[in-house]
């Protein structure tokens, strides 16, 4: 299916076209990709332009607030204690909250704006939550956007997570519901798709996307998206991560995807979710200035920040400020 892009279309307005949609079919999805490269990313980029501003970038910057020795065994995670003896990531406590916010604070000088606290859990211990509360409430003064992963959440905590300010809640679908079963033994999809529901259900801003290049075929990134365009509502923020292939992983080896793909999904996520924050998410270490560029030209509205994701690498502050100087684009 061709969206906007016909000649006659070009020539006419498109907001009537572009409706909030929650009723993707596969097939509908499927066209978008198998679309010409250059009529998929200017229609993604013209309906960029309807909710958000081009040149315009938001930073968000991460920490690990508490790495490794998780229970789960999800394939592509360097946390995962399955894969300890492969990965050689020493397990950490929960960090203090004075380091957390020192940290926010020290990101927020260098330009992010909403800071995010990522926890190695399949879900957090009742007795962390004063911790993470404090960490939320210490956050929020300082006048950034505050969002937390931690896994999954007992409605209990997600109260209190909502009643600390807590401004997003990352939970990743991370493939189609077909291929979840060959990254992930130890949770179901349905487990996914619950603790999202409970995180809207509170009133928290859902942050909420996946990982490409995992080995999946083009209908599981199609079905991933089709998962988070038909849920109730839209995800506010959908991070598209490019794999990152972490030696001792079980997908350490795994081929990696077309950059063009990687480009292909994002403008379909961005066509599919017009108002998301479309993020350029991990893998930006290994991807060109060129091919950064082209996911921005295709809708992305968003990047993480700061020289670490989680465990891996991420490019310097000055090598993404001098990017954004050659683009033009300016952080928010
Ligand atoms: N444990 C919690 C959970 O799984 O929901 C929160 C932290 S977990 C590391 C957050 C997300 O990071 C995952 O859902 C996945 O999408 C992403 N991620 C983890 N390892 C990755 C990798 N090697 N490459 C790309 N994305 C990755
Ligand atoms: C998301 O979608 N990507 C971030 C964040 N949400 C938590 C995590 C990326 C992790 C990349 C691998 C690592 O550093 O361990
Ligand atoms: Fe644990 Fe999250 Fe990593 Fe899965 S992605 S192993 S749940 S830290």
């Amino acid at each position: 299916m061709n969206v906007i892009s016909s000649p006659k279309a070009a020539q006419q307005p498109i907001t009537s076209e572009i409706q909030t949609r929650h009723n993707w079919q596969q097939d509908e999805i499927l066209a978008l990709f198998d679309m010409p490269l250059m009529d998929l990313v200017f229609d993604a980029q013209r309906i960029h332009r309807i909710y958000h501003d081009p040149n315009k970038v938001q930073l968000s910057q991460l920490i690990s607030i508490k790495t490794g020795g998780c229970a789960e065994d999800c394939a592509y995670c360097a946390q995962a204690s399955s894969h300890k003896e492969g990965t050689g990531l020493s397990a950490t406590k929960l960090m203090e909250v004075e380091r957390v916010v020192t940290a926010a604070r020290k990101a927020k000088e260098g330009g992010a704006s909403r800071y995010c606290m990522g926890a190695g859990w399949t879900s957090p211990k009742d007795r962390d939550m004063d911790q993470l509360v404090a960490m939320v409430e210490g956050v929020k003064e300082l006048g950034m956007e505050t969002c937390m992963t931690l896994g999954m959440l007992s409605d209990h905590q997600t109260a209190m997570l909502k009643d600390a300010g807590l401004d997003y809640y990352n939970h990743n679908v991370d493939t189609s519901e077909e291929y979840y079963s060959k990254i992930i033994s130890t949770r179901t999809y349905q487990d996914r798709l619950d603790t999202l529901a409970r995180v809207r259900g509170a009133g928290i801003n859902v942050c909420s996307g996946g990982i490409v290049g995992m080995g999946e075929e083009r209908t599981d990134r199609a079905g991933m998206l089709k998962t988070l365009a038909n849920l109730p509502a839209h995800p506010e923020s959908v991070p598209i991560n490019m794999l990152v292939a972490v030696p001792g992983t079980p997908l350490e080896n795994v081929e990696a995807l077309d950059p063009f793909e990687f480009v292909r999904t994002i403008a379909v996520a961005r066509i599919m979710m017009p108002k998301a924050e479309v993020r350029l998410s991990a893998g930006r270490q290994s991807m060109s200035e060129e091919l950064q560029a082209l996911c921005f030209m295709a809708g992305a509205s968003s990047i993480f920040y700061g020289e670490q994701l989680l465990t891996t690498p991420n490019p310097e502050n000055n090598e993404d400020l001098k990017l954004f100087k050659k683009l033009g684009l300016t952080a928010v």
